[in-house]
């Protein structure tokens, strides 16, 4: 077998003066390419002698950190597989993924350490370590008693090496199952596409345990050896102060909204600036045309998804146009009908994708997999596409019901089976409407079914944020007599949301 380890592919990157800054920031110490290699070793061994063994899943749910990035390496490392948590997932969430992925080890924050310990306990996990913000817990301190050279564990194209959880418009999360070669391709394909060159730094200050910040920004930064300002969250004053050392920042358009709010967004604070892009979401254009006109850069949208990496980006040289996610990366890709029949250059279809960065399936979920695959191996995005005469793709809507909130991805049905088993409720449609910070903001219609007297909504929204995610939580709920229906039964979610947007 030949070793497509993805970790070996970026210690051959790694600077021959391995004492060069890899990691430094306002808020963090600094940490040289020697630092990363040398805690890695450590952390993998730790890894193996907490009793995981390669395909094995290390589950983790910890604040941003460099220490975090370095878990990640030790997996890929240890041949383990990598199963990012975001934070704001609640026990309920978590009882879940850990009950389907089934993890030798998880990691998480001491704070949380009773409640994960009692779910790891329910869900059958062996290990459960911690990790703080700032790097400390029982994970970084067992791991500094483990030798600092470890032989990396060789591992095949195919081999796992993560797996990230998306939201279902049906039934429960589903695990995509990333390969040592899905993350390889996409990320060398990202370096040659976005031009990273010798001296490039990344301020980086999205989260980790996603696509955008984990593999998009990491991975191109470890390819090329660059230093990355690493920023523990977004907050859009301390991402100002470091721009001007800064060569290279990606962001969803949430970040960009709250840039252009600062007065401090000029020219010569992206003096020394090459590269922004966005993604996750649409950029909406007067977005891109403000950033434009501030601060004299072009944003360059790209798009993608968990399930594949990025599949389509603006180019760097030559036009980077608004509305649009410009030309298909190194995966071949088509817009077809539901009935998969390809539609005519210019007409709308879903975007269907084949090639090296389209995921190997969902974890144990061979049906769901296969019901989202043509049968010639084409994935079918759920992404409504028009290719324009110019060429360039545009993202146009969404077949699958989706709401994209300041970046995270809400899938109605989850919010609605959870509202519907609310005391007092009889029914419940959740729809996105557009919100100015966010893009997209969730809120809730609500039937009461008469068994609670006087249901408000903030009863409705106090009952959500107990068990799911902050990100999910409506921002507004309705109290209504009955959902709009089409003649078939179907809630008319257009006409809900047409309320919602008349209410802004
Ligand atoms: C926080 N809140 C949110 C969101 N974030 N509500 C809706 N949508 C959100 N995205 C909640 C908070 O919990 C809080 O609720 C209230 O809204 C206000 O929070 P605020 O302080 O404004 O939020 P923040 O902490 O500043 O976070 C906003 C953020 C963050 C920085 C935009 O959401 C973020 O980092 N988003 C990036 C997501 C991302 O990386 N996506 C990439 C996925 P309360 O007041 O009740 O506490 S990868 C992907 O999509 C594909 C592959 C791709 O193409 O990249
Ligand atoms: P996720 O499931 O978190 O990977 O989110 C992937 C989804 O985000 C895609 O299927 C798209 O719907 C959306 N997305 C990502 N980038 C863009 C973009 N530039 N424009 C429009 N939608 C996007």
């Amino acid at each position: 077998m030949q070793n497509k380890n993805l970790y070996d592919l970026f210690d051959a990157r790694f600077p021959e003066d391995r004492t060069q800054t890899a990691f430094e920031g306002p808020e963090i110490a600094t940490y040289s390419f020697s630092d990363i290699s040398e805690a890695s070793a450590q952390m993998a061994h730790l890894l193996c002698a907490s009793g995981a063994e390669p395909g094995d899943r290390v589950a983790v749910q910890v604040a941003k950190s460099v220490e975090a990035v370095i878990l990640y390496l030790a997996c890929l490392r240890a041949g383990l597989v990598y199963l990012p948590l975001n934070t704001a997932y609640k026990a309920a969430e978590i009882e879940y993924f850990l009950g389907d992925a089934t993890p030798a080890i998880v990691v998480c924050d001491p704070a949380s350490l009773q409640e994960i310990a009692g779910i790891a306990e329910k869900t059958g996990v062996a290990k459960v370590l911690t990790l703080d913000g700032e790097g400390r817990g029982s994970l970084t301190d067992h791991a500094k008693k483990q030798d600092t050279s470890f032989e990396t564990v060789a591992r095949g194209a195919d081999d796992l090496a993560a797996i990230l959880y998306t939201s279902g418009t049906t039934g429960r999360s589903k695990g995509a199952m990333l390969t040592h070669d899905n993350l390889a391709s996409n990320a060398l394909s990202l370096h040659r596409a976005w031009h990273f060159e010798k001296g490039d730094v990344l301020l980086h200050a999205l989260p980790i345990f996603h696509v955008h910040g984990l593999f998009v920004a990491l991975h191109c930064a470890l390819l090329n050896a660059s230093k990355v300002i690493f920023l523990t969250k977004f907050d859009a004053e301390t991402v100002l102060d470091n721009l001007p050392q800064s060569t290279v920042f990606m962001g969803v358009p949430t970040f960009y909204v709250r840039l252009l709010a600062e007065p401090g967004l000029t020219k010569e604070a992206c003096r020394n600036m090459r590269l922004f892009t966005a993604g996750s979401a649409p950029l909406l254009e007067e977005t891109f045309t403000a950033f434009e006109t501030r601060t004299g850069h072009v944003i360059l949208e790209r798009y993608g998804m968990t399930e594949a990496g990025m599949i389509t980006t603006n180019p760097y040289e030559g036009a980077r146009k608004a509305g649009t996610v410009g030309f298909p990366l190194d995966n071949d890709v088509r817009i077809a009908g539901e009935d998969g029949k390809i539609v005519k250059d210019g007409e709308i279809g879903i975007l269907e994708i084949k090639g090296p960065n389209v995921f190997k399936g969902y974890w144990q979920m061979p049906e769901k997999t296969a019901a989202e695959f043509r049968p010639d191996g084409y994935f079918i995005t759920g992404d409504m596409c028009r290719k324009g005469e110019d060429g360039y793709y545009r993202i146009v809507g969404r077949s699958k019901d989706l709401i994209i909130s300041g970046g995270y991805n809400v899938y109605p049905k989850e919010i609605e089976s959870f509202i519907d088993e609310m005391p007092g409720v009889a029914e419940s449609a959740v729809v996105g409407r557009a919100h100015p910070d966010f893009g997209e903001a969730v809120v809730a219609f609500v039937v009461p079914d008469g068994t609670v007297k006087s249901l408000k909504p903030a009863d409705v929204t106090a009952f959500i944020k107990e068990k799911l995610s902050n990100f999910k939580v409506p921002k507004q709920v309705y109290i209504v007599d009955d959902l709009p229906r089409n003649t078939m039964g179907k809630v008319q979610k257009n006409q809900l949301r047409d309320r919602a947007m008349a209410d802004t």
